[in-house]
């Protein structure tokens, strides 16, 4: 999978995908990832990217002649003809849940991810159709969209084939298809007693059959 991510902050996303999983996945070549800096196509000798709402009011909007030609340039640059599903991540938006995470893995090869700052983005961008959907990933206000496209490339990745070892799998997992959508149950590893606290004696039993059981009992 390609992703491609337009923001003011290339910079906040070198962390997370260099390290640990994502940072292994994307050396093995199980995706790609392409931060652009918006900046970059911003208008005169500021670089100007946003402006003030019309209407008046707090804040910066960002520009719809600065964010569209971004987008475009992006894809312009992809000789096969294919284009990307485009992401606006936006606390307007849906709430991101795992089906959702799932489909966007399985459905789509390339992501574009758009990042907006507190205020918002000229609305012109999303009605003109520059915008697939606008995802958010709860209802509570950011500095901007960066955290949550990295909360989002996380989950999808984790379905991207090689990027969860053996030992790590998608399936029986919280929000899983084959945990109903359930959290899952709590784990237990040694010591069997730990100050005082035992493990639950049906996972030290060895019976299969009552562990399957007690663990169905166990999803909320
Ligand atoms: C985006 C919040 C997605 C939650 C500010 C700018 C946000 C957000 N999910 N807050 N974007």
């Amino acid at each position: 999978m390609r992703i491609d991510i337009l923001t003011l902050h290339p910079a906040m996303f070198e962390g997370p995908l260099t390290q640990s999983m994502l940072g292994r996945a994307r050396e093995a070549g199980a995706f790609e990832v392409h931060t652009h800096s918006l900046h970059n196509w911003g208008l005169g000798n500021h670089r100007q990217v946003d402006d003030e709402p019309y209407g008046g009011g707090a804040g910066m909007v960002f520009r719809a002649d600065v964010v569209v030609p971004a987008i475009e340039d992006i894809e312009r640059k992809e000789e096969s003809g294919k284009r990307p599903h485009r992401i606006y991540l936006s606390a307007r938006g849906q709430t991101l849940k795992q089906e959702k995470v799932e489909s966007l893995a399985s459905n789509h090869d390339w992501l574009l991810l758009l990042c907006g700052h507190y205020e918002g983005i000229d609305q012109r961008i999303v009605d003109g159709g520059w915008i697939d959907e606008e995802i958010s990933i709860g209802d509570y206000v950011l500095t901007g969209g960066e955290l949550p496209a990295m909360v989002l490339i996380d989950a999808v990745a984790r379905f991207i084939p090689g990027v969860l070892g053996k030992q790590e799998s998608a399936h029986e997992e919280s929000f899983s298809a084959a945990l109903d959508r359930k959290k899952e149950y709590p784990h237990y590893t040694r010591p069997e007693e730990f100050r005082g606290l035992k493990v639950p004696d049906v996972l030290t039993s060895g019976h299969h059959a009552e562990i399957e059981k007690w663990r169905k009992s166990q999803l909320s």
